[in-house]
């Protein structure tokens, strides 16, 4: 086997150690050969094969009668024909042969359908096995089940056509196409005993996502990790049309998939028997390899070199064994076949006819007994119960989830003497934290990053494991190796679908990435909450370890590039997912981050998004102050304005995110110098869902604790991390939410200094000072000299920053034990800031 795992990586080794493998590893050892398939194995795959076939059908049509005993009415046929025909009869079909390997190895396998349309295929496949009845009671393993099955299929009040969440055995709905493979390989990842079978359609493997993800084998470890079979099925057509690679010429989809360091095994016709034959015997050659690659490596048989892991390629017909011509037009082997290919059942007598004639075709009468359950012909096919994969635990990842073993995070604190005093990079100290995560939780914990692991100062990690690699390494190399658990690869897509695995087959992690590119995976972000929000409603669906995905490099400070890198859009798509899953978290400073980390790191089934830059910044709070405030989630930070909570404040200055709480805080000091009169509040939100009313959402503040903090009446200038929008959305429905006056990133950009950022988006210091003003119910006098010498102040930036290239020394190096703002004798103008403490009625300004 070595000659296999070193550099020949010809054909011609894999197909001879292939030929012997059966005999390589030894736990396979007589076992019958798995590729032999005798007429008495042909008889039983192929019955239960055709078990599936017959019940994805009447899934399809059926609405009674479904075991066919008496001729089909109009009245047996559902309303409404719903389903994807087209990919259904080839996903059985893999199924029925995975199925009899299982038997025949033991092999712990999960299944995963990247043409989740053919959700019809796997439904079968879980009533066959039993594990839907067990699921679901209801839906018994006979007649009157069948009947209940048929009719609820993409039905109202009963189950989607997807793979969806309520198909036993799946973490993989299949629903948006791309990433089957990528929840494949994060399902295998310290999972060494798990076999992901993955089919990938030919169209699906025209998406970007999926083009991206071939590259997983670059990052598996044969000794630590599962495998990864992927079966590419090249059914030839989409929806409407051909595929690129099913009309591509054969030697260049082998070529391509050699490329990405497969050995690739072919399989194609539409014959039968020929097709099981040729199959088993493919199938069975990739397990033997598979597993030869495995032992090789588990038994320091390896010189590190990344095998050449097998990967089928299926050419099928599409809509196999169905309908060949109709109305004249082929339908099968063609994209007409791809969803209900005889679309007038119940209008036209010769479609009725058809579809009666196909579902004979199947022999139902060899497959169901009397009372409709299946024949021990087709439950020959079924592994042992504790095998069957539509029963594998993993595609219930919830119920193997082990919390993570965490030390206090409190331990990682910075030491903050006072509030505004001391700088740091936040995210490092994060880093130290997980640093710890990893080295005790060395089998069930991952950070996933699109290459940013130590410039988002996270490279603390890397002094207990180094980053996955399996592809050559050279003098040069920085912490990479194989036996690497930290995952980078420049592919957001790739990074969050990994995660996605990873999680749903209970173990944690935690997406690291730049706040903008986030963004690129967003819609996986939406699909993974679609997946959590219907698993929240499925009591036999375990929670699993949340979704974390840090926001770094932020909006604010992309000094290092510009408009391209500033997007706080993630946040805007976080706020449209349902409350039982969607949080999003804004820490001010590292002690926060280190209490919200601790936090999500605990928690389940949620999307986490933890937004902070990885610049150094000031911190406010102790350790202890930290989880205080992060455990309300919101707060008045009384130190920092001028009310003392027993009257109303003049105005509110609220923020969420870490630079906007330094702005904040800083215009709450000009006012508290210039104005001392002026009663202003400062309100810190960390976890921006306490703005929702506890109605909408589970962590919204109630109406007294809103109000504490933000008054029934008073204005209240909020400066907010992202779009402004999404704060008139959450305080949407709190008393007088007019007087909420956001600012935030108004789409203004470039690459500039940090202070000049939030300038250009009017929600700098200055602008703050000028919209209190404005907005403050009363007004000491010498307020509006402060809002002139504010625009003064603005002004002298805006030439000050062109002229130096960097920001004003007074904002620069600004802090709160720094000197005062300037007054009345080094203002950049001549005019100066009266100190007056008469106050009149403020207005609009
Ligand atoms: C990202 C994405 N784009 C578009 C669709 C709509 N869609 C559903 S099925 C399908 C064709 C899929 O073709 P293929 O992957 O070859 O599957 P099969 O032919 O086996 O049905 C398309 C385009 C989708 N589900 N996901």
């Amino acid at each position: 086997m070595a000659d296999l795992l070193v550099d020949d990586r010809s054909s011609t080794t894999i197909a001879a150690a292939a030929a012997s493998s059966s005999s390589l590893a030894g736990d396979l050892q007589g076992v019958p050969d798995p590729g032999a398939l005798d007429p008495a194995e042909l008889a039983v795959v192929d019955a239960w094969w055709r078990a599936a076939n017959y019940l994805t059908v009447g899934q399809i049509y059926l609405q009674a009668d479904p075991l066919l005993r008496v001729p089909l009415t109009n009245d047996d046929i559902k309303p409404r024909l719903l389903g994807h025909w087209g990919t259904s009869p080839g996903l059985s079909f893999i199924y029925a042969h995975l199925s009899r390997l299982v038997r025949h190895t033991g092999q712990e396998a999960l299944y995963f359908a990247g043409p989740g349309h053919g959700g019809a295929a796997l439904v079968a496949a879980s009533w066959l096995e039993g594990t839907y009845t067990q699921t679901y009671p209801g839906i018994t393993r006979d007649g009157d089940g069948m009947k209940k099955l048929f009719r609820q299929f993409s039905a109202p009040g009963g189950i989607p056509s997807h793979v969806s969440v309520t198909t036993p055995g799946s973490i993989h709905e299949g629903g948006e196409l791309g990433y089957v493979l990528l929840h494949a390989f994060g399902a295998v990842m310290d999972d060494p005993e798990l076999l992901a079978v993955a089919v990938v359609g030919d169209g699906e493997a025209e998406t970007a996502p999926l083009e991206g993800s071939w590259k997983g084998v670059s990052f598996i470890n044969p000794a630590r990790d599962g495998a990864v079979l992927p079966v590419l099925h090249l059914n030839g057509a989409k929806i409407s049309g051909p595929t690129v690679l099913g009309r591509k010429d054969p030697a260049e989809v082998r070529a391509l998939l050699e490329g990405h360091g497969y050995e690739v095994l072919e399989v194609t016709g539409g014959d039968l028997p020929g097709m099981h034959g040729r199959f088993a015997a493919a199938l069975a050659r990739a397990h033997a390899t598979i597993r030869a690659i495995q032992a090789s490596a588990r038994g320091g048989d390896w010189d590190g070199s990344r095998p050449r892991w097998p990967l089928i390629i299926l050419r099928t017909p599409k809509g196999w064994t169905g309908p060949d011509v109709v109305d004249g037009v082929q339908v099968q082997g063609t994209f007409r076949a791809h969803q209900v290919p005889l679309a007038g059942v119940r209008e036209d007598p010769a479609h009725l006819e058809l579809l009666q004639e196909w579902m004979r075709s199947y022999r139902p009468e060899e497959l169901f007994d009397d009372r409709g359950r299946p024949t021990p012909l087709v439950e020959a096919n079924d592994p042992p119960a504790h095998l069957r994969v539509s029963a594998s635990p993993r595609g219930n990842g919830g119920v193997l989830t082990r919390d993570l073993d965490l030390p206090d995070h409190r331990a990682y604190a910075i030491d903050v003497p006072a509030p505004g005093v001391v700088r740091a990079e936040s995210t490092r100290r994060l880093g130290e934290l997980l640093r710890e995560v990893y080295s005790a939780n060395p089998d069930r914990f991952r950070l996933f990053s699109p290459d940013e692991t130590a410039s988002n100062r996270l490279g603390a990690v890397l002094e207990v494991s180094e980053r996955a690699w399996m592809e050559p390494t050279t003098a040069g190399d920085v912490a990479l190796s194989r036996e690497g658990r930290v995952m980078e690869v420049l592919s957001e897509n790739t990074c969050h679908g990994w995660l996605e695995g990873y999680t749903l087959t209970g173990r944690h992690g935690m997406f690291a990435t730049y706040e903008a590119f986030a963004m690129v995976s967003a819609s996986q972000t939406v699909q993974h909450g679609k997946w959590l929000e219907e698993a929240a409603q499925l009591p036999w669906r375990a929670p699993v370890p949340s979704l974390n995905i840090l926001l770094t490099s932020t909006v604010w400070r992309n000094d290092h590039n510009g408009f391209s890198h500033q997007g706080p859009g993630l946040i805007q798509v976080a706020l449209t997912q349902r409350a039982d899953v969607s949080r999003i978290y804004l820490p001010p400073d590292a002690n926060c981050l280190l209490s919200v980390a601790d936090h999500c790191l605990r928690s389940r089934s949620c999307i986490n998004l933890v937004v902070i830059d990885k610049q150094p910044q000031l911190q406010w709070l102790t350790a202890e102050e930290a989880d205080a405030h992060c455990a309300r989630g919101a707060g008045v930070w009384q130190w920092a304005g001028t009310d003392d909570e027993s009257t109303q404040p003049d105005v509110v200055l609220a923020c969420a995110g870490d630079v906007m709480t330094m702005e904040t805080v800083a215009a709450a000091a000009i006012l508290r110098q210039h104005l001392p009169k002026l009663r202003v509040r400062v309100v810190n939100v960390v976890d921006l869902m306490t703005l929702r009313r506890r109605q909408d959402h589970p962590h919204g503040m109630d109406a007294t604790a809103f109000r504490e903090l933000f008054t029934d009446s008073v204005g209240v200038i909020f400066a907010f991390h992202g779009f402004p929008g999404a704060i008139h959305q959450l305080v949407h429905g709190r008393p007088d939410s007019d007087r909420f006056h956001v600012r935030g990133f108004i789409e203004e950009g470039t690459t500039t200094t940090p202070f000049d950022m939030t300038v250009k988006n009017r929600v700098s210091r200055y602008h703050l000072v000028i919209d209190a003003i404005g907005t403050s119910r009363r007004l000491p006098a010498g307020a509006l000299d402060l809002r002139d010498w504010c625009r003064t102040q603005l002004a002298h930036h805006e030439r000050y920053v062109v002229e130096h290239l960097e920001d004003m020394p007074e904002v620069r190096d600004w802090s709160l034990d720094g000197p005062r703002f300037p007054d009345r004798s080094d203002t950049h103008d001549s005019r100066h800031i009266h100190d007056s403490t008469d106050l009149h009625e403020g207005g609009p300004l």
